[in-house]
């Protein structure tokens, strides 16, 4: 396995082996067999282009092998920060073949997150889209090669500027490459995480591969499914849950929409028939409530699935009604660990639990602050491992022994309950963390990026509860006493600072509140608890 990563112990990986969940197939080969299988069948839907499952092999493999004559070479790690357009899954699959690895960052991530994992990892790449959501990536590029010079190339799908175009380094033909091993990193996906850097997650193309073929199975996905990528196909859960690989994997057609919005989802699902989407829960009603009026014919959607926040039981009984579909739940996590409420369960169930894993092979343990098992249906911290959950992070060494146990579960952060049918209710988290409707920010990297403003003594970021949203974040600041003269920071002000800091707009906090000081515990910690009492009780909307 690549150096600074955590490799499952040889006699879990002979289990996994043995109980034909890891294959030994790479990505790059899947999409071979793929191609051989549905070769006329269109694989993937962008605006006016589609290409066919043989024409995306193809693509793949010219793009590869023009990767591979600009010197990049098998596991050079390329960070790939495309928004939903074909070219994300032909630079995936090129990147594949070629053994080399993409981490998948999010459109939203800005300077402060690319050049931190540009730096971590060592990137030797960096490709973007000329611009995307009003947002021009090349002015990001500039930045990224300036602070982390080890990335030798931008590649930009569009007009390129200074850069090399995307279009230019597809080579005539395809190379012979050597491809990758399977049982070494795919890819890197991001960590939600709690820390003050987002951590990088390695996932092995035979783990992932695994869970995308059992998601394939469990969602029922067919030739005949078309699944429109509406979030950002490079997170997680529309990348793999069973998401745009799933189905592929299938010998689906994926639909791209540019946004995840209802005035540009809904056209594509009626021009699609797209039989399957998922949405994180504040996108999910803006839909059921656009969807009251729309003059747009949304009958082909079997399944909507709603994941990444907890989607409350009332609008989960209305997404039927609402949408002409079934609703399933997913709750997933980045590092492993994926749970579906299934066609067959219950009724009950679907609306109220966020589903089971994937795998027989998935162990859960549901623990109290002793780290003991809770009795069946208390709550308590899920700590997971198996099949296809990480045993560390990359370069992580220190984080990693506090966020595994000493015998490889992750711990979760998150507190579940869970029933006897092994269906977990998703109750609460206990990690310093804010889940703005399925963006996660963890509390310490924005409070590091307040410390660093002259002005700010200190911070604490903490969730408050958001009708729409869930929760949304709020920033509570202890100024610096006041020099003679000199303005205490104000809101603008900071949010000023987080912007030119190139922090992710998502992770901006939405509120600022000045105080004097902050509650603190008996051992005289920051209460945050206390400081999201305090809050919720003062922002509550009367009722
Ligand atoms: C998904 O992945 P991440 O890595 O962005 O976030 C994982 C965290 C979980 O630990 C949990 O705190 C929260 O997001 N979460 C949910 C949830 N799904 C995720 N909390 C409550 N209810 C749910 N249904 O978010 C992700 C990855 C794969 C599939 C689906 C979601």
């Amino acid at each position: 396995m690549l150096e600074h990563c955590v490799p499952w112990p040889a006699e879990a990986a002979a289990r996994y082996r043995a109980a034909g969940y890891w294959r030994g197939e790479t990505f790059g080969a899947l999409l071979t067999r793929l191609a051989a299988a549905h070769g006329d069948r269109v694989a993937v839907v962008d605006g006016a282009r589609s290409w066919t499952y043989a024409e995306l092999s193809a693509r793949a493999s010219r793009l590869a092998a023009g990767l591979r004559d600009l010197g990049i070479a098998p596991r050079d790690r390329v960070i790939v920060q495309l928004p939903n357009a074909a070219e994300f899954l032909e630079t995936a699959f090129a990147l594949f073949r070629l053994g080399a690895i993409p981490v998948f960052t999010l459109p939203a991530h800005r300077s402060s997150e690319i050049v931190h994992l540009a730096r971590h990892c060592a990137a030797v790449a960096y490709v973007v889209a000329d611009e995307h959501a009003g947002f021009d990536y090349r002015t990001l590029a500039r930045e990224v090669v300036a602070r982390a010079p080890g990335v030798r190339h931008v590649l930009v799908a569009g007009d390129a500027g200074e850069f090399t175009p995307l279009d230019g380094v597809r080579a005539p033909e395809p190379a012979d490459l050597p491809g990758a091993d399977p049982a070494d990193v795919a890819l890197f996906q991001l960590s939600g995480g709690t820390t003050g850097t987002p951590k990088m997650i390695p996932r092995t193309h035979d783990d992932y591969l695994y869970s995308i073929r059992a998601s394939a199975e469990i969602c029922g996905l067919t030739p005949r499914t078309v699944y429109l990528a509406a979030l950002p196909a490079a997170h997680n859960f529309p990348m793999s849950s069973p998401g745009v690989f799933g189905v592929l994997h299938a010998g689906g057609r994926v639909v791209m929409a540019a946004q995840p919005a209802p005035s540009t989802a809904f056209p594509l699902i009626e021009a699609e028939r797209v039989t399957l989407t998922a949405l994180v829960p504040p996108l999910a009603l803006l839909w059921m409530e656009t969807a009251r009026t729309t003059r747009h014919d949304l009958s082909s959607l079997e399944v909507l699935q709603v994941g990444g926040a907890r989607l409350g039981n009332e609008a989960a009984a209305r997404v039927p009604g609402a949408l002409g579909c079934d609703l399933q739940q997913v709750y997933g996590m980045a590092e492993g660990l994926v749970c579906y409420t299934r066609a067959g369960d219950p009724q009950e169930y679907r609306l109220t639990t966020q589903g089971r894993p994937i795998s027989p092979d998935d162990e859960i343990r549901v623990v109290g602050p002793d780290g003991r098992e809770v009795p069946p249906g208390a709550p308590g911290e899920l700590l997971t491992r198996g099949p296809y959950t990480i045993r560390g992070y990359y370069r992580a060494g220190e984080h990693n022994a506090a966020a595994f146990t000493p015998d490889g579960f992750y711990r979760t952060g998150d507190v579940v309950s869970r029933l006897p049918s092994g269906h977990l209710v998703v109750e609460g988290r206990e990690k310093d963390q804010i889940n703005r409707g399925g963006e996660k920010i963890a509390a310490e990297e924005v409070e590091n990026h307040l410390l660093a403003h002259p002005a700010v003594r200190d911070a604490a970021v903490v969730a408050v509860p958001d009708r729409f949203l869930g929760e949304r974040t709020c920033a509570v600041v202890v100024p610096r006493a006041a020099a003679a003269g000199a303005a205490a920071p104000d809101a603008a002000a900071l949010r000023e600072h987080l912007r030119s800091r190139g922090l992710a707009p998502f992770k901006i906090p939405d509120r600022f509140e000045i105080v004097t000081r902050f509650p603190v515990t008996g051992v005289g910690k920051i209460s945050k608890r206390e400081l999201r009492r305090a809050l919720a009780a003062r922002l509550a909307p009367p009722t």
